[in-house]
């Protein structure tokens, strides 16, 4: 065999190893999640571990959500935090805290990107003893032993208010044919968020004959698919009043597709807008009366998880449940938060 081939032969072959073993490692979440190496942890500084598997990096509130965390479960506060990315996709949650069990943290915390799906994990965690704090969003399970506390909002109360500012604000507004066409932009599907908000603004909406629901469609939080369905629906349906949209960034890709097509949004526009999550970017639109209403989930949960795993630290009882400060924001009373606002 010619020098030449052979050196080409031997190249392709190592391509092709380092492929299988990249495949592997990523299959087997090895590269997901980062491990607690010895000299990183030396004993004597004593630090609480927590493996921390966040669901993604989707949205706005994502990242506030992830800094709070990073940022109260620091070394300088007594932990050495493993984190880990799960980029939407629960497989990568589930390789996370196997991970984490196997490398015997103290404790998991995790936002559980859908509701379905944990009872095998989380029973694996309370059989190695490592408590599990749920952060954001919530699970369902049969025995909610599996999990000490969640910290978060309570979203189906989110949904509630954006009904009850929507029937106060078509109290004295008029529509053709007294009928009120509304669509709605959903978050992940089976998600906390989603179900809270929708089963919120559906116990308001179905005490309401005159509000026609023309269609609620998944766009996972994010503004590319928000943009995608707001345009496709937009062609579909020949007039829509309200856009109920489950988070800014949703909200987001639905007012580049309305100017697209020529529509105004927010105070005196052709669209009524009641957006979720009220962050910067938005409380500046209705600041501006683009957005009519933003109701506020609060991101800034780390000192929450933090002061849960001190009292247990301490041998402490906890609650099973805390819910974070939340607003609802309109144009009288956006100018004060705005400047406070850092995410
Ligand atoms: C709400 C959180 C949602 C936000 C979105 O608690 O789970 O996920 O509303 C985020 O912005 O993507």
């Amino acid at each position: 065999m010619k020098r030449n081939s052979y050196y080409s032969l031997i190249s392709i072959l190592i391509i092709v190893i380092l492929l299988v073993f990249i495949f592997a490692g990523e299959t087997l979440g090895l590269f997901l999640t980062p491990t607690i190496d010895n000299e990183s942890v030396s004993a004597d500084e004593n630090l609480i571990t927590v493996g921390i598997s966040q669901l993604g990096s989707e949205s706005v509130w994502r990242s506030a959500n992830t800094e709070s965390i990073q940022k109260s479960l620091s070394r300088e506060n007594g932990y050495f935090a493993i984190f880990s990315n799960a980029r939407q996709k629960q497989d990568n949650q589930i390789k996370a805290i196997r991970n984490y069990i196997s490398q015997g943290v103290d404790y998991i915390v995790f936002s559980p990107v859908m509701e379905d799906g944990w009872e095998s994990v989380l029973t694996e965690a309370k059989e190695a003893k490592i408590p599990v704090i749920l952060m954001d969003r919530t699970v369902n399970v049969s025995d909610d032993t599996l999990y000490v506390t969640h910290v978060g909002s309570d979203m189906k109360e989110e949904g509630i208010k954006a009904g009850k500012w929507l029937e106060s604000y078509l109290k004295n507004r008029t529509f053709e044919d007294d009928t009120v066409n509304i669509v709605i932009l959903k978050g992940t599907r089976g998600s906390t968020a989603e179900i809270g908000r929708s089963n919120g603004f559906h116990e308001i909406s179905r005490n309401h004959p005159e509000w026609k629901i023309l269609e609620e469609v998944d766009a996972d939080f994010t503004t590319a698919k928000a943009r995608e369905e707001m345009t496709r629906m937009l062609r579909k349906y020949p007039r829509i009043d309200v856009l109920i949209s489950q988070n800014d960034d949703m909200t987001f890709g639905a007012i580049d597709s309305f100017r697209q097509a020529g529509i105004t949004t927010g105070i005196n526009g052709d669209v009524t807008i009641v957006s979720f999550d009220a962050c910067h970017e938005a409380l500046t639109m209705v600041y501006n009366g683009v957005i009519n209403v933003d109701i506020e989930c609060n991101p800034i949960q780390g000192e929450y998880v933090s002061e849960v795993i001190k009292k247990l630290e301490n041998g402490e009882t906890v609650d099973k449940e805390y819910f974070v400060e939340e607003q609802v924001f309109t144009k009288e009373n956006v100018k004060e938060a705005l400047e406070k606002r850092q995410y």
